[in-house]
């Protein structure tokens, strides 16, 4: 058994949290992030004996009886390292709704953004075996692309994929992109687990991002090129010189690092089968 706060997933979140906020991602209480725990993680874990019960309506089928790890609504990502028994905990997810079995200490509950999150991991882990991570923030430089880019996502995303070489490779799905909607209710969460059954980025306009993956390290690192990617985009949109990476060069790139392109996004007639 292990202390909560030193668990090593509970630790390695806290510090992602940090690490978001630090690099101006994550103001006040923007952001949240789940995990899935494997059985042999929650068994290292201490768990309440009277949990907290709450009702959530349409709970997804492969959802019922997961065991996830999440930020706490309202919980700034600059203090969650320092409070994580009150702004991490664990729900068991169940037909009814949820039970929060370790942390949200002082009556704390999960994110306002936990239907999107049960949700998405639905989708996800219906398409993707090894996945267990969502994670959503306010980075910066995408949020700003959605206000001098078109939206349509094949398009958003051929733009990313031509900037910087790594982006086909790390997200050869492309990114969906959602126009501006209301966050934390159930349409934003049912229209960000449909993008999420053929990519695994999904551009919240005018808000910020959220991506999946097998660890937190995976999907934060998707965040972190697509961010880098638009931080280019902002500082040469509107002066340059050169056009970027060709559709050819993005088909070089997709047969040297065997990767699939999403269809529909560059020219691929040319590529070897
Ligand atoms: O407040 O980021 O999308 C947390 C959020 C809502
Ligand atoms: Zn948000």
């Amino acid at each position: 058994m292990t202390a909560f706060v030193e668990h090593k997933v509970i630790k390695e979140l806290g510090d992602l949290a940090y690490t978001m906020w630090k690099m101006g991602w994550d103001e006040k209480n923007g952001g949240n992030i789940s995990y899935l725990l494997s059985a042999d993680e929650l068994s290292e874990f201490i768990l309440d004996e009277n949990p907290r019960t709450f009702v959530l309506n349409g709970i997804p089928e492969n959802m019922i009886g997961k065991y996830i790890v999440i930020t706490a609504s309202g919980s700034n990502f600059r203090l969650i390292k320092d409070f994580l028994e009150e702004t991490v905990g664990i729900i068991k997810v169940t037909e009814k709704g949820y039970e929060i079995i370790a942390g949200f200490q002082q009556d704390n509950k999960p994110t306002s953004e936990i239907y999107m999150h049960l949700l998405s991991h639905s989708a996800r882990l219906d398409v993707d075996a090894n996945h267990r991570v969502i994670v959503h923030n306010h980075a910066t430089e995408i949020s700003a692309m959605t206000f001098v880019h078109e939206l349509e996502e094949k398009a958003f995303s051929r733009t990313l994929w031509g900037i910087i070489t790594e982006c086909i490779v790390v997200f050869p799905d492309g990114v969906g992109v959602l126009p501006w909607m209301v966050c934390g209710n159930e349409e934003i969460g049912k229209c960000t687990a449909e993008k999420l059954t053929y990519c695994r980025i999904v551009i919240w306009s005018h808000h910020g991002i959220l991506t999946s993956g097998s660890s937190l390290n995976d999907a934060f690192g998707l965040i972190e090129t697509v961010n880098k990617a638009a931080k280019i985009y902002m500082q040469t949109f509107d002066k340059r010189m050169t056009s970027g990476i060709t559709d050819e060069e993005l088909v070089e790139l997709c047969e040297f690092f065997e990767v699939t392109p999403r269809e529909g996004i560059i020219e691929t007639s040319t590529m070897e089968r």
